[in-house]
């Protein structure tokens, strides 16, 4: 089945390529001014190119070849207003010279090709001689040069290898059930990548709805090209060289996650379907009599009423209201799946006032666009259209009242069974931004529209919460709205490695929560799979279970009781690290940086990290290591420079070199960056069932100097953070020749946390303190077998060295100190 969708998707892609036949180029420069608005206007025999200069390391592209035209907007890019930036242009024979202090952009003039360099003359990346930008019927595109030695990462979301060189990949959002490594497209477009060459990194975005495609060197050994099959073309050029410096600026350009519900991080637990109330209430409680954390459970299309979105089956969930609560009150939030597709039925309320809103998507003569999924006929929303969007987040004022407070988005592609197309008619009729046009121009941005919509409805019935949307399809920037999971996979050893490589490049791509459904979502995972997907699970932001209809029951204790403690073990080193997690989204939602971090990303100047995505940085302390195949009892870890200590035994290790580690069943390899501070907490049921008490922070001391880390922490829910209510602090560790030094700065903020204890759990002294030092005031020793501290006591952990602080957690200025 798989198969034939592929076949009948690269049929609809060639049927809507009309010919390549008959391919034009810009030809030469003829002219060129510099706008009133600052933008460069280079006027070419066959087209016009704008340069915008929108920062130092940021530079804008728009080709329109003559005789073509088109609205000048953008579904992804958020920034608009930019910084003036200083530049000059220098007009020397044959080429133009557009200079800021972090980047040249060279456009030669016979013919227009254009060629960036870095501030030492360095080329950084050049347009193919022969091609450069060239369009034809219905398609534009770009060819670039490929430098052997530089590799490529991001593209959204890609199955099989995670460094993208030699492959060829389209963007059109589709559907595919049980996916593969060559799998290619799959639900999301984000046109987003890094070229990087020798540790030096620069970003490309591709900003376009349609149809679009990268051929990474697969075509030709020495070029690469990407086109769309818009009229125009537009393209984003970043310089780093670091790659993270990319990533802050193309999220500063298409927006960044804004803060997620902090329950929204904890356990998640997915079928399809739990299907009546009373299997919902079986999965609850199984959780709770166990012991096993949980934060969300979901309810799949079976909910509904013959699949009409909004509606309840009746049948199975006679009381939804009075179930939500039960769910609340035993600490589960409940999420619901919400499909695009809109039954036509005469007699359904959310059917009828889209009809008498006119929200929906027509066909080119005016009639109502009808297309089956799980309901049956249907209609679908236009969600390009600002007041189908209203329409559509009024829809959600009942579930909200229910209780309901997780918003899944599904379908979203979107999908259509009975069309070989599989999606909308391309024909069709959108009507966003002010002007009408084709679904085929806005193909990519429909699940982006659609959880948009989800996120500013679900926000308008409550304002005070933080929405939790997540998304299957999705586009550049739709980070904004929702997180996204990586459709329909497999239980299978290759899928787990998948997946992993999956997240890393969305989270690259902007995309910071995201996560697969852990176990497998077709098929039936071995208990050993599932127990390492699950340790995986803790590292991906979003960590949640899901299973296909038709399988056995893929809960974590339905593998044997071994497994049962093993995965509760690990769902609770999840909860220990909420901080940590939490802190992380944080850093994310200011920056864009991902949770996630490739090697590659974190440490491009190393070359053993190229093709590495078996293993990688969580927040900038952490590495993780998984385990990616069956019977395996350890693995081979490549440290970057540096030292590095084991997380579990505080056994150091020197940075730089290959060692292996050991990984029990119950254990998933982790490993601390020498310098890291790493909040956790006590494990809970779910996430906000008491308050953080005590806060242990784990300390990795570096052999000297000091390092520090900001401390975040806020109500977890609200908005109040933005009007300055949260805990922030600096946590700053220093070595010096005769004493440990940790400082917790001030807090900054109006979040006050309860009362509660502090455990600083500091790795890496090397000796046994004579003296310890809390506030200035001097603290004991504690019993010596005592495991449980005392208040204001201190010991050693005689196997790892670590040495345990016990202390009280305030707002002021607190110094802990150490002295040989
Ligand atoms: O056509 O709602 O990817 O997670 O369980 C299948 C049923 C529709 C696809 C989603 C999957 C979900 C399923 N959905």
């Amino acid at each position: 089945m798989t198969r034939r969708l592929l076949t009948v998707l690269s049929l609809c892609g060639a049927i809507a390529l009309p010919g390549s036949a008959g391919w034009q180029s810009a030809g030469n420069v003829l002219d060129h001014r510099t706008e009133h608005s600052g933008d460069l206007r280079i006027e070419a025999e066959n087209l016009t190119l704008t340069i915008s200069v929108l920062a130092e390391d940021l530079v804008r592209m728009r080709y329109v070849p003559h005789g073509r035209s088109g609205t000048d907007s953008s579904w992804a890019v958020l920034t608009q207003q930019w910084a003036p930036v200083r530049t000059r242009v220098i007009d020397s024979a044959g080429v133009l010279f557009l200079t800021t202090n972090q980047m040249t952009l060279a456009v030669h003039r016979n013919p227009l090709r254009l060629v960036f360099l870095d501030p030492a003359g360095t080329i950084i990346n050049a347009d193919d001689r022969a091609k450069g930008m060239s369009w034809a019927d219905g398609e534009t595109r770009l060819w670039k040069e490929m430098p052997e030695e530089e590799y490529y990462y991001g593209f959204g979301e890609q199955a099989g290898r995670f460094e993208r060189k030699r492959t060829h990949m389209t963007m059109w959002n589709s559907d595919i059930p049980a996916y593969g490594p060559d799998t290619n497209p799959l639900y999301k477009s984000i046109p987003f990548f890094y070229g990087i060459a020798k540790g030096r990194a620069y970003g490309i975005f591709l900003d376009s709805p349609h149809w679009s495609s990268f051929d990474m060197g697969k075509e030709a050994r020495d070029q690469y090209s990407f086109g769309t099959q818009d009229s125009v073309l537009t393209y984003y050029f970043f310089y780093g060289p670091e790659p993270c410096k990319i990533l802050e600026r193309f999220t500063q350009l298409v927006g960044r996650m804004p803060l997620p519900p902090r329950w929204s991080l904890g356990y998640q637990q997915c079928r399809w379907s739990y299907a009546s109330e009373k299997r919902v209430r079986e999965i609850a409680d199984g959780f709770r009599k166990r012991t096993i954390p949980c934060d969300v459970i979901y309810l799949d299309i079976d909910y509904m009423d013959g699949y009409r979105i909004f509606t309840w089956d009746t049948e199975d969930f006679p009381d939804p209201m009075k179930l939500v609560k039960d769910l609340a009150d035993d600490g589960f939030r409940t999420a619901v799946i919400v499909d695009p597709g809109i039954k036509v039925d005469s007699s359904y309320h959310a059917y009828v006032s889209g009809m008498d809103r006119d929200v929906y998507v027509k066909e080119p003569d005016g009639s109502l666009f009808v297309g089956e999924v799980w309901p049956g006929r249907c209609a679908f929303p236009d969600f390009t259209d600002p007041s189908a969007r209203l329409w559509w987040g009024e829809q959600f004022a009942d579930l909200v009242s229910v209780g309901i407070r997780g918003w899944w988005n599904d379908m979203n592609e979107p999908s259509v069974f009975n069309v070989p197309s599989k999606t909308i008619d391309l024909n069709a009729m959108h009507h966003g931004h002010g002007v009408s046009s084709s679904h085929a121009a806005n193909h990519n941005i429909y699940g982006m529209q659609m959880t948009r919509a989800t996120y500013d409805g679900t926000l308008r019935h409550r304002p005070d919460e933080r929405p939790f949307v997540l998304t299957r399809a999705t586009y550049a920037g739709g980070q904004r709205f929702s997180a996204v999971w990586t459709g329909d996979n497999v239980s299978s050893w290759e899928h787990l490695s998948l997946g992993l490589s999956m997240c890393l490049n969305l989270s690259i791509s902007g995309f910071t929560f995201v996560g697969t459904d852990i176990g497998g979502f077709i098929g039936y995972p071995s208990g050993e799979l599932f127990a390492r997907w699950l340790q995986l699970g803790v590292f991906t932001p979003l960590m949640r279970a899901h299973s296909v209809i038709n399988e056995p029951n893929k809960e974590p204790w339905e593998f044997g009781e071994a497994f049962t403690d093993i995965n509760r073990k690990t769902i609770e080193l999840r909860y220990r690290l909420l901080p940590y997690l939490y802190n992380a989204m944080r850093v994310s939602s200011t920056t864009g940086l991902p949770a996630m971090r490739p090697m590659v990303f974190a440490y491009p100047e190393d070359p053993r990290f190229t093709l590495e995505s078996r293993q990688f940085m969580f927040g900038d302390g952490l590495l993780v290591a998984p385990i990616l195949s069956p019977g395996t009892r350890e693995r081979i870890v490549e440290l970057p420079a540096g030292l590095w200590y084991d997380f579990w035994t505080a056994e150091l290790h020197e940075g730089g070199s290959t060692i292996t580690v050991s990984a029990p069943l119950d254990r998933i390899p982790l490993l601390a960056r020498a310098g890291a501070t790493v909040p956790t907490q006590q494990p809970v049921q779910y996430s906000d069932e008491s308050p953080i008490d005590p806060l242990s922070v784990h300390i990795f001391l570096k052999p000297s100097g000091a390092d520090s880390t900001e401390y975040y922490e806020d109500d977890g829910i609200s908005f109040q953070y933005r009007e300055g209510g949260y805990f922030k602090r600096t946590i700053t560790h220093l070595q010096l020749s005769d004493e440990i030094r940790i400082q917790l700065g001030r807090a900054e903020g109006t979040f006050i946390p309860p009362e509660r204890r502090l455990v600083l759990r500091i790795a890496g002294a090397g000796f046994t303190p004579a003296r310890v030092t809390s506030g200035g005031k001097s603290i004991p020793r504690a019993p010596h077998d005592s495991s449980d501290l005392a208040d204001s006591t201190w010991n050693l952990d005689a196997e790892s060295g670590v040495i345990v602080v016990m202390t009280h957690d305030s707002s002021s200025y607190l110094e802990v100190s150490l002295k040989r």
